[in-house]
Order: structure tokens, then C-alpha cells, then sequence
């Protein structure tokens, strides 16, 4: 489906990438047996005319934020004498923020209480918060801005999605 199709071009989603994925994909946007004599531009054009609005993921597709929570997370883990890596911090991509804490607790051999555990995690976001806020439109991810003022151009609604609990 639509989502999968964009989860599979990942991030940066550029104009390629998703020519890419519309001749990797048939099943998705060829409709007819006539749509597999017509080029990958007009599969994609066909395509983007059937998408009525953009929803993005904002971590990892609008900006690159995992060296942010890499840079946090390490904090709080140095703070408890817990060795954390960029190799440990691979288990945690996509991973909960409270699970995420337990994930590093685990790793130190350590337990603390629930409460403890809000209070570590609150301690972690408000230096990711610190970070992120320095960022500068330099961090937005290649090919980013090019396809939002392709999609502005034809006035195509957008908007954010996040799992982020930093969310409104
Ligand atoms: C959580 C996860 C992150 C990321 C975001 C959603 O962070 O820990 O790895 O998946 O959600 O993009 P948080 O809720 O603390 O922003």
C-alpha cells in the first residue's frame, strides 16, 4: 500500500527513489496491463496524481535526530556508569522512551523504580530538546525541501507525523 511504498523508499524521499520504488512495486501502481507500457515518469506522475495529501514522518525523513538521542541518551547512561556506544545505542532506534531507559538500565545490570525511570527519561529529553532546538534548516535531510516545494507548488495539504512523545 501507499504507506509500505513510502516506508520502502525510506528516507530522503527524492523524486528517484520514488521511480525506483514505482518499478519495484508494480502491484502497487500498475492498474491495468495498459499501465505497464507507459515509463516510470508517467507511473509516477499517475501515481502522485492519485495522492490527495503528504503526511511525514519527522524523525529520520524530515531531519536526521538519532545523533541528538544518541548524544542524550549517552549523557544519562555516562551520568549512571553505564558503557553506551553508537553500537548500543542501534537497539534503541524507533524503541520507546521509557523502554529505551530500561533497555540501557538493562545493559549496566542496573534496576531503579518506575519513578526513577520517569525521572531519568525527563532528565534525557530535556537535553534532546536542547539539541534539537540548535538545529538549523542545514539539518534537513537531502531532498527534503526540494519535494515539499514540488508538492506546495500544487498546493498539496502536508503535515507532520510522530510517535514522539515530545508530540503536541
Ligand atoms: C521516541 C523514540 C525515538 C523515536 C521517536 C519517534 O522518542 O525513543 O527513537 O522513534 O519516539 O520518532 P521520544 O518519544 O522520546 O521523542
Amino acid at each position: 500500500d501507499f504507506e509500505a511504498a513510502w516506508r520502502f523508499g525510506g528516507a530522503p524521499f527524492m523524486r528517484q527513489t520514488m521511480s525506483m520504488v514505482l518499478a519495484t512495486l508494480e502491484l502497487v501502481y500498475r492498474e491495468s496491463a495498459v499501465g505497464r507500457h507507459l515509463t516510470d515518469e508517467e507511473q509516477l506522475s499517475r501515481f502522485l496524481m492519485k495522492i490527495r495529501a503528504c503526511i511525514f514522518d519527522l524523525d529520520g525523513v524530515i531531519v536526521d535526530t538519532v545523533p541528538a538521542h544518541y548524544i542524550a541518551w549517552k549523557s544519562v547512561a555516562d551520568d549512571l556508569g553505564i558503557p553506551f556506544g553508537e553500537k548500543e545505542n542501534e537497539q534503541l532506534k524507533g524503541v520507546s522512551r521509557i523502554k529505551s531507559m530500561k533497555k540501557i538500565l538493562a545493559l549496566g545490570n542496573m534496576t531503579k523504580s518506575d519513578a526513577e525511570i520517569k525521572e531519568l527519561t525527563k532528565k534525557k529529553n530535556k537535553l534532546y530538546v536542547e539539541i534539537i532546538s540548535k538545529m538549523t534548516p542545514d539539518d534537513i535531510l537531502p531532498g527534503v525541501l526540494d519535494f515539499l516545494e514540488e508538492i506546495e507548488k500544487i498546493n498539496m495539504p502536508k503535515a507532520i507525523g510522530s510517535a514522539s512523545k515530545n508530540t503536541p
